[in-house]
């Protein structure tokens, strides 16, 4: 087992990160930027280390300041969390060239799924379903015309090296792709150098449905069950669910074998994410894998009972999966909200300030994953969300009701946050009803 990791990470889920190395007896070391002196993980971590400027590329992203970091506090292993250098394939494997672990999967996983074209290829090679589309990639609209012609419309054009929605459109007729398409590709190539595109048919009213996995170095992988991410807004999750009120027995043991299988065609080891597209007809269809762990781990924790940041370190430390998928029992209901310091009534815009005063909610199942505090302020150069506040029970009903309870006794004064309207969704009808997919959000409160 390692002796002590580096945390490449700030905020709540370098905390997670920090207390789960605490608890398996393992010394941490932070890095924090100028502007977090004040962050909590960089106060919790045995040791810290300044790594540069508040700019996130001159610190959470700087890869030579925190491999420096790691060599000079004699860390054996970097947890890159989420977000920052997580999906940095060139990170992962300039870790395996100083010999730092690097917990997460081969630098290659990540590079090959990073390609979302050649991720769904060798998933369909794999026999898992992929959205009918194009097999070759896509780079000049003409040809790209031609195919959208022979998978019909509307078809959505997403560039290969995207995800979370930039370099994505929907094109509704042909009339409108050759614009579609080019908008799409500009934006590709500013923001990943490169404008390779695939076509898809646009699935309407899809749900997010999403399979943790687990995989191990020896070939065995298993499923923790789905979360349901479909509450979310401009691909930004806000409430995410397990288990998902769409599935019945039958579609869950199917799409689960099929992530189990998703996992093994890419050569998945660690912690992941299999994404799926779910339609109204219960066709579902592979998306993408995150090959990181997600700010969302807590709702899957809540109905597996395991610890997946542990997982993850046992993975990387070289043991075995302790568990088979017979051992694996999802019970119960847990649900997670975010809270971010943003203003609902002027466009979500972020509100970065100082908590003047903070109370947090407890009790019976309700689990708060925080990195403030009373008195803290909340720095304006990284994300805008502050909690993620997770409750657990028996149903679905019932872990509403205890997440409205939750959430009605915070108070974070001085701060704007997304509370009351987190607080709206969860007395919605539609909501309550279990009716929801990836366009709730904008349907129900038009933006
Ligand atoms: C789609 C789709 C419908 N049809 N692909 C959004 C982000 C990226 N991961 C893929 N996304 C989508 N791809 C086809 N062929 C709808 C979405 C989508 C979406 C997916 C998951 C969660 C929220 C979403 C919000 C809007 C669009």
């Amino acid at each position: 087992m390692f002796q002590k990791i580096l945390i490449a990470n700030r905020g709540e889920i370098a905390v997670r990160i920090i207390r789960a190395c605490r608890e398996m007896g393992i010394r941490t070391v932070a890095v924090y930027s100028e502007a977090d002196r004040d962050a909590l993980h960089a106060q919790l971590a045995d040791e810290a280390v300044c790594i540069g400027k508040a700019q996130a590329s001159d610190s959470y992203l700087n890869m030579e300041r925190i491999l420096s970091a790691t060599v000079a506090s004699g860390a054996d292993a970097v947890h890159p969390g989420f977000g920052f250098l997580s999906e940095n394939s060139k990170f992962a494997s300039l870790c395996e060239k100083c010999k730092i672990m690097f917990i997460g999967p081969p630098p290659e996983v990540i590079e090959k799924m990073g390609n979302k074209s050649e991720a769904r290829n060798t998933m369909a090679a794999a026999g898992v379903p992929v959205i009918p589309g194009t097999k070759q990639p896509v780079t000049d609209a003409a040809q790209g015309m031609a195919l959208a012609d022979e998978i019909g419309y509307p078809v959505m054009v997403k560039a290969a090296l995207g995800g979370g929605g930039k370099g994505m459109r929907v094109v509704n007729g042909r009339d409108a792709f050759e614009a579609n398409f080019q908008s799409a590709q500009m934006e590709a190539v500013k923001g990943f150098g490169d404008g390779t595109m695939y076509i898809e048919k646009y699935i309407e009213h899809p749900r997010h449905i999403e399979f943790q996995i687990l995989a191990d170095n020896y070939g065995n992988a298993i499923h923790l069950g789905e979360r349901d991410c479909s509450i979310q807004r401009r691909h930004q999750k806000l409430i995410e669910e397990s288990p998902s009120a769409a599935l019945n027995e039958d579609l869950r043991r199917r799409m689960g074998e099929t992530a189990v299988r998703a996992a093994k065609a890419s050569g998945y080891r660690n912690a992941g994410t299999i994404e799926f597209l779910l339609d109204s007809r219960g066709n579902y269809y592979f998306m993408e894998i995150n090959t990181r762990i997600q700010v969302e781990h807590g709702v899957t924790e809540l109905v597996t009972g395991l610890d997946l940041i542990k997982e993850q370190i046992r993975i990387a430390a070289g043991e075995p999966l302790a568990y088979k998928q017979e051992d694996i029992s999802v019970r119960g209901h847990a649900m997670e909200v975010r809270i971010n310091a943003e203003d609902a009534e002027r466009n979500f815009a972020p509100c970065p300030g100082k908590i003047e005063a903070m109370h947090l909610p407890g009790g019976n199942g309700i689990r708060i994953d925080t990195a403030v505090y009373g008195g803290y302020t909340i720095p304006p150069f990284y994300d805008s969300m502050i909690m993620k506040v997770m409750a657990y029970s028996g149903s679905r009903e019932e872990t509403i009701q205890k997440m409205r309870s939750a959430l009605g006794e915070v108070v974070l004064e001085g701060l704007v946050t997304n509370l009351d309207f987190q607080y709206g969704i969860l007395e919605n009808e539609r909501f309550l009803s279990g009716d929801i997919d990836t366009d709730f959000i904008s349907s129900e409160y038009g933006m």
